[in-house]
């Protein structure tokens, strides 16, 4: 961080001159919460294999892996805390009357730090759907296999799994969002899973786009400003 004071002097000014702000965050805004990222060292993909456990085939072929795989995931997050760079996005809504948080977070973190309107893109962790029907329950259990009261039905996480459409009007709402905004802060994704990652790709004509990450990624191509560090560390001191 201080060998770019002028490029956060910048990204300070387009925020305080902005009338519509939305963020789009990924799992890196998590990491100083201690909860794994998907992708690189010590990422979930480093040890598991996304294929046994993040879709629809391998819940129908071993629903009781796929269970264990998200209890011990929502433990870990049931045990985080909102971390310095949540906080920062909440205090952005609370100052802001146009902001928009999109995320593809699916640990409930954001809404704990107390952003109240969040767009959650690959669902969340702590509701549970129907694999038959389309009943959907909020749900914390950290172990057992949940059965549908509608149906009987196996219940699964209420995530996005590769392969399965994101719900219609969350991403329509997200991509209004990213799109129709005059900054878009694109905070801890990888930016290399679709549709999520589209809504920060390209040059969109009066929208400026900040990327937020220790590593570049696929969205600093057509950014305008990268501020290259840890979320808990840039967003507090974009966001004082
Ligand atoms: C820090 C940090 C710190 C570290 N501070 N930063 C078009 C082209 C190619 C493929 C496709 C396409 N359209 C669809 C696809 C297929 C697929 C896809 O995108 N595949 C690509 C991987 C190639 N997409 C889908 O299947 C989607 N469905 C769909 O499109 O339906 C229609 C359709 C179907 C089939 C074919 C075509 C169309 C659904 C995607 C669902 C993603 N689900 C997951 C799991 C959710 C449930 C769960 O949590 O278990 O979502 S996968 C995983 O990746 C999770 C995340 O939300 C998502 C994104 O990851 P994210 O957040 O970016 O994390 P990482 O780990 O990748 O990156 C962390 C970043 O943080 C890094 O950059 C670090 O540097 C940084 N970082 N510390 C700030 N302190
Ligand atoms: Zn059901």
């Amino acid at each position: 961080m201080a060998h770019q004071p002028d490029l956060l002097v910048r990204a300070r000014r387009l925020i305080e001159g902005a009338s519509r702000i939305t963020a789009l965050t990924g799992a890196g805004v998590s990491a100083e919460s201690g909860i794994p990222t998907f992708r690189g060292a010590g990422g979930l993909w480093r040890n598991f294999r996304a294929e046994d456990l993040a879709t629809p085939q391998a819940f129908a072929r071993d629903p009781r892996l796929v269970w264990e795989w998200y209890h011990w995931r929502r433990g870990l997050c049931a045990a985080a805390q909102p971390n310095a760079g949540h906080l920062a996005l909440a205090r952005l809504e609370a100052a802001r009357p146009h902001f928009t948080l999109v995320t593809q977070n699916v640990d409930g973190l954001h809404a704990r730090a107390g952003s109240r309107c969040v767009l959650e893109l690959h669902g969340s962790l702590w509701r549970t759907k129907c694999s038959r029907c389309v009943a959907e329950w909020p749900d914390s259990a950290t172990e057992g296999l949940p059965v549908c009261a509608a149906c009987g039905g196996a219940g699964r996480p209420g995530v996005v799994w590769f392969g399965e459409s994101l719900d219609d009007a969350v991403l329509a709402a997200s991509a209004h969002a990213a799109r129709d905004c005059d900054v878009l802060l694109v905070v801890g994704t990888s930016s290399v899973v679709y549709p999520a990652a589209m809504l920060a790709r390209g040059r969109v004509p009066g929208r400026t786009v900040i990327v937020i990450n220790p590593e570049p990624t696929p969205a600093n191509e057509t950014a305008d400003l990268y501020l290259q560090g840890p979320s808990g560390e840039v967003l507090p001191a974009l966001i004082p």
